[in-house]
């Protein structure tokens, strides 16, 4: 944890900052980024917030997502640049190629595959978020914790920890999260806004992909389908189908829930979910991926028909036990 102290005293002694997290960014990664642009710029520094596209509902509703930028004016004089709940530098998408004209990058994340790209790396995987690490900072660095600051943080630990219920639930996170209610954090409001304000597309999305779970392997694989197709017919948008990896997870009998997601003419995105023993990031890893234990996903190219039966071949090794 040696690097939570370097990172605090740049961020202490430094004026201008660039933040950012991954594309497609999820509730950790936005949280994250807006807990700490608030704090940082409610201690005096000039902060820009930089994400690929405009945020999608209800992600937008976090307190300040509306001052995320989609593009730099300039690549600017930041003291640092930092990357939040980001594993490799390419899932910052085309903001990988600005890295190097920034003085210092700063990686704050807790995927245990982390590649460390940062000149200041604060990865522990052991932390059920992204948004725990920046609780941490906060306080070692002693910035500015009001109502907003903690509300997005506990917005970026509930998303990880599905509302505090997945295994990387620690004492710690409830501790920190009873800390944010103490400065503010709403859990009411915040579970309206980001949780539950499904949009009648996500829905609609729902119900065409409840209809195509297939079950695998005596019922312990259980996988879900979404078709570039089914996105259109409901007028979603792929941020409607955040989370709904849940449902294959959910039934009895599944250790391993998938999403398949058509993300384009010949790209697949899986999402993994395991419930009790199987090693969802290791399965990941076989296909370029990662993630955690209980939660990882990768991309794919080819026919959907075919990135789902090499799939399923290396899932039933994992599952019989030849492969971990
Ligand atoms: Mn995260």
């Amino acid at each position: 944890m040696r690097s939570l102290g370097k990172i605090a005293t740049v961020l202490a002694e430094g004026k201008r900052f660039l933040l950012m997290t991954h594309k497609d960014p999820d509730g950790d990664g936005l949280g994250s980024m807006l807990a700490l642009g608030k704090s940082l710029s409610d201690a005096g520094k000039d902060v820009s917030l930089l994400a690929q596209d405009p945020i999608q509902p209800p992600l937008n509703l976090l307190k300040g997502a509306d001052e995320i930028v989609n593009i730099l004016n300039a690549d600017g004089d930041f003291d640092a640049a930092v990357a939040l709940d980001c594993a490799e530098k390419s899932r910052l998408g085309e903001f990988e190629n600005h890295l190097r004209n920034y003085r210092l990058v700063i990686n704050i994340d807790h995927h245990e595959t982390n590649e460390s790209f940062g000149d200041l790396n604060l990865i522990e995987p052991e932390s059920s978020s992204t948004g725990e690490l920046v609780f941490r900072l906060l306080e070692k660095a002693g910035f500015p914790m009001g109502a907003d600051v903690a509300g997005n943080i506990f917005a970026a630990i509930q998303a990880d920890t599905g509302s505090f219920r997945y295994s990387n639930t620690t004492a710690e996170a409830l501790r920190i999260a009873a800390s944010l209610m103490e400065r503010g954090a709403d859990p009411w409001e915040i579970s309206k806004k980001v949780m539950d304000s499904y949009s009648l597309p996500r829905l609609r999305l729902l119900e065409m992909a409840l209809s195509t779970i297939e079950f695998h392997h005596e019922g312990s694989i259980a996988i879900m389908i979404l078709s570039q197709e089914m996105f259109q017919k409901a007028g979603a948008q792929q941020s409607d189908s955040e989370r709904l990896v849940d449902y294959p997870r959910f039934i009895f009998g599944v250790e391993l829930g998938v999403l398949i997601r058509e993300t384009g003419e010949n790209d697949c995105k899986f999402s993994l979910r395991s419930n009790s023993w199987l090693n969802a990031a290791n399965l990941a890893s076989r296909f370029g991926g990662g993630g955690h234990i209980r939660a990882a996903g990768f991309t794919s190219q080819g026919s959907l028909k075919n990135v789902k039966n090499d799939f399923l071949k290396e899932a039933h090794r994992f599952l019989d036990g030849t492969c971990s």
